[in-house]
């Protein structure tokens, strides 16, 4: 069924989980289409004009139907209750500590995503909305303490792999989306506000972040990438990329 639907790699812990329940809709969707479609044949040929010449204002009368509408309420509930609402309160309300996370912050903007480290001393520095450049998009204060080893990248995104990871997700203009299809993460970045993502990369890989929001006129190019890797190789990345004085 996985393999039917065209679901991209699953790659982070809790994409069994959110993978099972999408399948399991689907196949609550095709019993309704196949049903909804059977009986709509049946109405065809049954209340044909040729065999009732004659209007019938009585409409049904059996209790079928109302059978049929219990069981799908039911399945909804089953899926709601029992899948969809622990999945989803894990996601909001089990946050692993952020001393064993790594933690990152991310920013939208038209079209972009800015991505932000705390580096070695996991201290975000300061940030300023008049600082912000256009060689400095996130209005990062260099003269902040915290901020001296802080690393930014634009539409790149490194993480190590099986190590929970923390995004403090936001905007600095519309609203976008993050979309990372492979980790099963998908958050819209709203200006004004800082939402947390978490999920647990288990798969190394480069794939696209996605801009799942029309964010604008350029939104088909907001494009950004990551990396799951190994953490010699993130270490490396980190290296690389740490500020020059
Ligand atoms: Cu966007």
């Amino acid at each position: 069924m996985l393999e039917l639907l065209g679901l991209p790699v699953a790659g982070a812990a809790h994409a069994a989980e959110i993978d099972r329940i999408i399948v399991l809709v689907h196949w609550l969707m095709a019993a309704l289409f196949v049903g909804w479609g059977a009986f709509f044949v049946y109405t065809l040929v049954r209340f044909r004009a040729g065999a009732n010449p004659r209007a019938n204002y009585h409409g049904v009368k059996g209790k079928f139907s109302k059978w049929v509408e219990g069981g799908v309420l039911l399945t909804e509930i089953v899926l709601l209750v029992f899948f969809s609402i622990p999945a989803y309160g894990e996601r909001v309300a089990a946050f692993p500590p952020e001393h064993e996370s790594t933690v990152v912050r991310v920013v939208g903007e038209q079209f972009a995503w800015n991505v932000h480290y705390p580096g070695p001393d996991h201290k975000f520095g300061r940030t300023d909305i008049k600082l912000v450049s256009a060689s400095n998009p996130l209005g990062l204060d260099r003269s902040d303490a915290d901020a001296k080893d802080d690393i930014t990248t634009i539409n790149q995104l490194n993480l190590p792999v099986n190590r929970p990871v923390i995004v403090h997700l936001s905007s600095k203009d519309v609203i976008h989306s993050f979309g990372l299809p492979q980790m099963r993460v998908k958050q819209d970045a709203i200006p004004g506000i800082v939402h947390n993502v978490w999920f647990t990369p288990t798969t190394t890989g480069e794939w696209e972040i996605a801009c799942s929001q029309l964010c604008g006129l350029g939104h088909y190019r907001m494009r950004g990438f990551y990396t799951i890797q190994s953490d010699a190789d993130f270490e490396k990345f980190l290296d690389e990329n740490k500020p020059t004085e």
